[in-house]
């Protein structure tokens, strides 16, 4: 059982985690999403499209990208949390900011997707006397600097003990497991070969024993490999969703809802029939 605030899922289908971005650089129409209206309405077409779960973020961490303040991401999110907090669906905020944690639980997400694995100061207290699950990401280096040398002995043990690591520590805290996700951080202080090592072997990822988040969504490692720019690589994204969820996946965070679930459709009637 995975616990995510109010609601629960039993893990037996991959969920799809549906990505919201309220930042002005997300989309290539020049920031039309950055409004909170457009969020909400670009979010009631992912739930329409069969989304598990909503990720809200408003700071971008792609590579390269520039770091906003706590205030300016609060102002981004939370109307969108206000506005979307009744929904059908749980929602979950994509930050690695406390006080933007302390605000979206406050406000009624049921999850906190956070880059930096609880790692800054005060995160764990943020979401420590809450009952909002908890994605905890490997990266190597910040988001500003973490493609220019990314350099691993085996990329493989790093990411697990790391993760492991975070899982002792919150453990210990007193969290329980139902409440966790783990997730490899494709594309987060990474070359092509690690991220394509960490896909090819995600099953070894799966002995942690927890449920693994998946975001290869549109990302550049999937540029690499088709030499699509980023609002071509839908084909590319469904492929690699199907993929991580065979290799043990529980969970994509997609920009594609729609054709995802429709590819995992597909997946879950032939796995069906196996048992
Ligand atoms: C992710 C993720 C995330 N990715 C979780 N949260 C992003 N849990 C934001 C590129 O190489 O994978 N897991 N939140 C977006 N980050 C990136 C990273 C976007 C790399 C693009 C790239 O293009």
């Amino acid at each position: 059982m995975f616990h995510c605030g109010k609601f629960q899922f039993d893990l037996k289908r991959p969920l799809v985690m549906g990505i919201v971005n309220v930042t002005p650089d997300s989309f290539s129409d020049g920031g039309h999403h950055a409004s909170a209206a457009a969020a909400v309405s670009h979010a009631l077409q992912l739930i329409e499209a069969g989304a598990d779960i909503l990720d809200i973020g408003g700071e971008s961490t792609r590579p390269g990208a520039a770091s906003v303040s706590e205030q300016q991401e609060l102002d981004r999110v939370l109307p969108v949390i206000e506005a979307l907090r009744s929904c059908a669906v749980p929602l979950s905020i994509d930050t690695y900011k406390p006080a933007v944690m302390r605000a979206a639980i406050q406000a009624g997400v049921s999850m906190v997707n956070d880059v930096n694995a609880l790692q800054s100061d005060c995160a764990l207290q943020a979401v420590l006397h809450s009952d909002v699950a908890l994605c905890l990401m490997h990266k190597q280096g910040t988001p500003l600097t973490m493609q220019q040398r990314p350099h691993y002995e085996n990329v493989l043990d790093e990411v697990a003990s790391f993760l492991l690591e975070r899982v002792a520590l919150l453990a210990a805290a007193g969290v329980a497991r139902e409440r966790i996700v783990l997730d490899p951080g494709f594309g987060f202080g990474k070359t092509l070969e690690h991220n394509l090592v960490l896909l090819r072997d995600l099953a070894r990822l799966q002995e942690l024993g927890l449920p693994l988040l998946v975001g290869l969504s549109r990302k550049s490692m999937l540029g690499a490999l088709t030499g699509r720019e980023v609002n071509e690589r839908v084909a590319a994204s469904v492929a690699a969703a199907l993929l991580a969820v065979q290799r043990g996946a529980a969970m994509v965070r997609v920009h594609d809802v729609r054709e995802t679930v429709d590819a995992l459709q597909i997946l879950n009637a032939v796995n069906k029939e196996q048992t």
